[in-house]
């Protein structure tokens, strides 16, 4: 494992293609101020701009107690709208830098993941989580509402219906709810299990053609939300793009001479 010393309260650990990013403000529960903000997206630009030698990345929260407490109440006390403004776009422009990395993110919840926190896991492509979980977009009773994509994703993630009544009444779910509407994909006793099972996972994506992980992430990300024809027209750009890709060649041409594929990431 090589250690890249970030920001105080965010880093990079590499274990050879796969990363972890890790929210370390424990204090606060990890609680996103415009700091840390900027910090994950630098953190997420720094490995786009590794390109296929990136092939997952796991997103955690230090200290055991929470992934992400949400945004940093102390800070958003004072602010004017524009700074309002101000912080949710960097919520979104943080998104974006997220959803733009070909290799796939898993949110990887341990604790708490509350306003701020849960629109940071929806991000993310999906959300693995431990049975010590909590989850909810708790905006409305500081009379906020969710600012970084919680209106947007989590419908999308959970249903219209099942969005508005965890927005409208800010009640927090456990991990047996959040499992069962589909929130969480998997879920595990403890944070050991947690980050092995992620790791497992992120193992398999990296023994496939990593321009085709890309493509399928870039369709899925576009795609979501456009009318089908819209994104039956993006996925069949990423279809023919594919064909570029040498790993496509080197796929299909392994298969029929049964054996095992040999990608190179181009
Ligand atoms: N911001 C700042 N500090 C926090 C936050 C937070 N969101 N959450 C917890 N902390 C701090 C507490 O103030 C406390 O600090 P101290 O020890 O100095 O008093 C410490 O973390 C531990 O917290 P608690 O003592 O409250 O721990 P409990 O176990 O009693 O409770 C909870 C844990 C339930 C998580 C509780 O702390 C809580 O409800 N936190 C706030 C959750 C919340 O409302 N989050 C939503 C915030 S609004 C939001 O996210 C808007 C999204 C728009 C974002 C725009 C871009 C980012």
């Amino acid at each position: 494992t090589d250690d890249t010393a970030g920001s105080t309260d965010v880093r990079i650990e590499r274990d050879g293609a796969i990363a972890t990013v890790i929210i370390d403000r424990p204090k606060a529960l990890n609680a996103l101020s415009p700091a840390v903000l900027t910090a994950l997206a630098e953190a997420f630009g720094a490995l786009a701009a590794e390109g296929a030698a990136v092939r997952g990345v796991i997103l955690v929260g230090a200290g055991g107690r929470a992934f992400v407490a949400g945004a940093d109440i102390r800070e958003l006390a004072g602010f004017t709208p524009e700074q309002g403004e101000a912080t949710a776009l960097l919520g979104h422009r943080l998104a974006a830098v997220i959803e733009a990395l070909p290799a796939p993110v898993i949110a990887c919840v341990d604790g708490f993941a509350l306003g701020g926190g849960l629109e940071l896991a929806l991000a993310c492509d999906f959300i693995y989580a431990t049975d010590a979980s909590g989850f909810g977009q708790p905006e409305v009773r500081l009379g906020l509402i969710p600012g970084f994509g919680g209106t947007v994703r989590l419908p999308r993630a959970i249903g219209l219906a099942r969005a508005k009544e965890l927005i409208y009444s800010g009640r927090r779910i456990g991990i047996d709810e959040a499992v069962e509407i589909g929130l969480v994909v998997r879920r595990f006793p403890d944070r050991d299990a947690l980050l092995a099972g992620a790791r497992e996972t992120l193992g398999l994506v990296a023994q496939n053609a990593a321009p085709a992980v890309g493509l399928a992430k870039r369709v899925l990300v576009t795609a979501t939300g456009t009318p089908t024809a819209t994104a039956s027209g993006l996925e069949v750009e990423g279809f023919r793009d594919a064909f570029r890709t040498d790993d496509m060649h080197e796929g299909v041409a392994a298969f029929l001479e049964k054996r095992e594929p040999v990608f190179t990431g181009s």
